[in-house]
């Protein structure tokens, strides 16, 4: 196997034994072929739209699905990527026969073998099949940064929202990389584009979530724990969240939040649930430890699995596009009603969870909140009380070098304010880093799709201070990433135009030293250093 899509991957090169992830090679060699056929597929429905053809939307979905599972942490389970791979080889043959013009195609358009080929098969398809260095990164910082945006898309879709020019951006570029006649310079554009649609998939997404949850708004979240038994949802599907809340409701059963599921809690309408108690523990990577506590069954709806541990193994429920062997399975496509009994009836055969914390942490910062703050935050800016935003949006992860983050939060001025979204959030949101004339020093946004509000707040902020240059604003960028969300969040920023991001703990594996130049060169992206020399980078001598 090999595979460097996160920030994780071994040795900072590339993962070939096994994942750091925990994903073993078989299952990396069927991710590598499901990301061949996707792309396959894509090729055929580019040039079908070519031909002037309607693409359905279940093709669509189809697409960003089989993407979404392969994004890091999120699908352990070979047999349901082989089966997703049965699935596209037949959409894809459907599709291919109502081509006109196949000599257009690549050969991963009309690829087609028996299942006891497809090992073959991935071992000549994955990422070292591009011979090409910095051809290889380019691809590959697309890629990922389409699996980004599949994610948001698929959050988009399951509330019936879709944006077909997305659709047909995503799988312009995906077959964009089966091109050998692209050059360097052609897939760095593309590599832009994918910013814009970046940004046009996370507005969809604040679009869903918004449509149909309102906006969200100041919120204290309890992180304590009441005394009947719980169900935990993970990962970022609102949707599955709200079918829950509905089902849960008269059950006797609480349902909590964790890790990346806390934003939830700051939409208007969960309020409505008596038994939404509040959020359990910490980011992804703490799930091991806090799950065996927690007691009751647990939902991942998305990324990030931890490979469980045997403790709570029969306790741990996936949906959507998230799986793992040995854990079931709540069925459900997009538009469907999924069935959580098994859940419900799981949660009231359990102990209530066992308490790791107390207390409350506040978010709902995103760009509707903030905008009705705006005067007072222009003002806190203007008085000086306010000198600098520290844009920290971002994946968190298990690297001992994270503490980074911890770190340089604390480090800060006390007239610096935190924005952040994503995961990344769990390093400081509970350092009681406290306020500034009312204004807290750490603003969440919401999950890591909802940096589409820090960048509307920057835009906003350069709107109000009437300046020309969103890189003029007194915001600094120090951005944690890890898996391929955090991808497409950067696309989107270099797209909007930000400048001198910093992103650590560690550049991408997958930039070759010629791609990271152009990044560094174009927009100034630098990494960490450590948290003295950053802080007197960013604020100059205290
Ligand atoms: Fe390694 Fe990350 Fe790939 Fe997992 S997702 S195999 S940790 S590079
Ligand atoms: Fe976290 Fe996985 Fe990226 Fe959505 S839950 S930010 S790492």
């Amino acid at each position: 196997m090999f595979c460097y899509q996160c920030q994780e991957t071994a040795g900072c090169t590339g993962c070939t034994q096994a994942g750091v992830c925990g994903k073993k090679p078989d299952v990396a060699a069927m991710q590598d072929l499901l990301v061949f056929v996707t792309k396959g597929l894509a090729a055929v429905t580019t040039q079908l739209r070519a031909e002037g053809r309607e693409i359905p939307s279940d093709v669509n979905y189809l697409v960003t699905f089989n993407l979404f599972t392969t994004i890091t942490n999120a699908n352990f389970d070979k047999m349901a990527i082989v089966d997703r791979i049965h699935q596209t080889l037949t959409v894809k043959k459907e599709m291919f026969s109502l081509v006109e013009h196949t000599e257009k195609l690549p050969e991963a358009a009309g690829w087609t073998a028996a299942e006891s080929e497809f090992e073959a098969k991935a071992s000549q398809v994955g990422v070292l099949s591009t011979k090409d260095d910095d051809i290889r990164s380019l691809r590959e910082l697309i890629t990922y940064g389409l699996k980004g945006l599949s994610a948001y898309s698929k959050h988009a879709n399951a509330l019936m929202q879709e944006d077909g020019e997305i659709d047909a951006f995503l799988q312009r570029a995906l077959a964009a990389t089966l091109d050998d006649s692209l050059t360097v310079d052609d897939l760095i554009s593309l590599t832009m584009e994918t910013g814009k649609y970046g940004v046009g998939g996370m507005a969809l997404l604040d679009k869903a979530n918004t449509d149909a949850y309102g906006h969200p708004e100041i919120t204290k979240v309890n992180i304590g724990v009441g005394e009947r038994p719980g169900i935990l949802v993970s990962g970022h599907d609102l949707r599955d969240l709200e079918m829950l809340l509905e089902q849960t409701q008269e059950s006797g059963i609480d349902v909590y939040t964790h890790s990346e599921m806390l934003p939830a809690h700051y939409y208007p309408f969960f309020k409505k649930y008596s038994n939404f108690v509040g959020n359990y523990g910490n980011a992804w990577w703490k799930q091991a430890e806090e799950f065996e506590r927690f007691r009751g069954p647990i939902l991942m709806t998305t990324n990030c699995i931890v490979p469980p541990r045997d403790s709570y193994k029969d306790r741990l429920y996936t949906t959507g596009a998230a799986g793992y062997p040995g854990c079931k399975h709540i069925a459900g496509g997009i538009g469907e009603k999924k069935d959580f009994s098994a859940l419900i009836a799981h949660a009231k055969s359990c102990t209530p969870p066992d308490e790791i914390e107390r207390g409350e942490i506040v978010g709902g910062f995103a760009h509707n909140q903030v905008m009705t703050l705006a005067g007072q935050v222009v003002e806190a800016v203007k008085s000086g009380a306010i000198k600098k935003f520290v844009v920290m949006a971002g994946c968190d992860g298990r690297a001992k070098n994270r503490s980074y983050y911890t770190e340089f939060a604390k480090a800060l001025p006390k007239d610096a304010v935190i924005l952040t979204a994503g995961c990344a959030k769990y390093k400081y949101n509970k350092l009681h880093l406290g306020e500034i004339g009312g204004i807290p020093r750490v603003l969440d946004a919401g999950q890591c799709n909802d940096s589409y509000s820090l960048a509307l707040i920057a835009l906003k902020l350069k709107e109000v201070f009437g300046l020309d240059d969103i890189n003029d604003l007194p915001v600094v960028y120090n951005i944690a990433w890890y898996e391929q969300k955090a991808v497409i969040v950067l696309l989107a920023l270099l797209y909007l135009g930000v400048k001198n991001i910093h992103l650590g703990p560690t550049l991408p594996a997958f930039l070759s030293p010629n791609v990271a130049n152009v990044l560094v060169k174009n927009f100034g992206i630098a990494g960490i250093g450590t948290v003295e020399d950053d802080i007197k980078l960013f604020f100059g001598e205290k």
